[in-house]
């Protein structure tokens, strides 16, 4: 069976590959945290029990509503059994979507993949409109200034953290500086993304407060950033909305 690119855009499908993401149930109660379970099924339908690990988690659960709000970046813990376990809870109404990234056991090359499946939150909810585009972004006092182009094929994009002025020692989190979920507004295509750098690399401190990242981008448009960083103990999210332009 031909993979589908690696590199390109993922978590468009629940099924691809031969696996395929497979929720216990869809519903989310609002502002009720519950269990999440799930089971990822291989070629022969069973529940896949072997994961290589990907910064060292086998499966990395990114839980957001369909209007880019709501950003959770969760670690499901799984059973002998391959099913895997979170407690979720989602403070509003609406659509979500949960995105699994993994990488099945046993492959010779780095593949990891990203399935994703729309969960249900019952009730009366209101859309909030994209943030407009920025270059920086501000969390609990933490201010993260983005510079880099977005460019479709590839973009080198590097977050400076700061608090009062003063650049931020960042801590290492999951064999990391920073973790970037990038998703493409309009259809929540999940991109890879990775850090700069060798293997290994990466666990050096960063000079600075600064982390960058490699992002190939699919296409023009509007794309929604999360970056995951740790300072003070404590691991936030900085979003910012970014627009890669038409291809000259
Ligand atoms: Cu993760």
């Amino acid at each position: 069976m031909e993979r589908t690119d690696p590199e390109g855009p993922q978590g468009l499908a629940v099924s691809a590959d031969g696996y395929t993401l497979v929720p216990s149930s869809v519903e989310v109660t609002p502002g009720t945290p519950s269990a999440f379970t799930f089971k990822v099924t291989g070629k022969d339908g069973k529940p896949v029990k072997s994961y290589t690990a990907l910064h060292d988690k086998e499966l990395h659960l990114v839980v957001v509503r369909r209007d880019l709000t709501g950003y959770q970046h969760l670690h499901p813990t799984r059973a002998a059994s391959g099913t895997w376990s979170v407690p979720l809870g989602v403070a509003s109404a609406g659509v979500y979507k949960a995105f699994a990234n993994f990488q099945p056991g046993g492959q010779a090359m780095p593949m990891p993949m990203t399935l994703a499946v729309d969960l249900m939150a019952s009730g009366h909810f209101t859309a909030a409109a994209l943030p407009k585009p920025a270059v920086t972004a501000t969390v609990e006092g933490f201010m993260v200034a983005l510079t880099g182009e977005v460019l479709v094929g590839g973009s080198k994009l590097t977050f400076a953290v700061s608090r009062a002025g003063k650049p931020v020692d960042l801590q290492p989190y999951l064999g990391a500086f920073g973790h970037l979920v990038a998703l493409r507004v309009g259809d929540l295509a999940y991109l890879h993304v990775h850090p700069e750098g060798a293997p290994g690399h990466e666990h050096h401190p960063p000079a600075g407060g600064r982390i960058t990242f490699v992002a190939p981008v699919p296409t023009a448009g509007q794309y929604r950033l999360f970056l995951d960083f740790k300072a003070a103990d404590v691991v936030r999210t900085a979003e910012f909305t970014v627009v890669a332009p038409r291809a000259k």
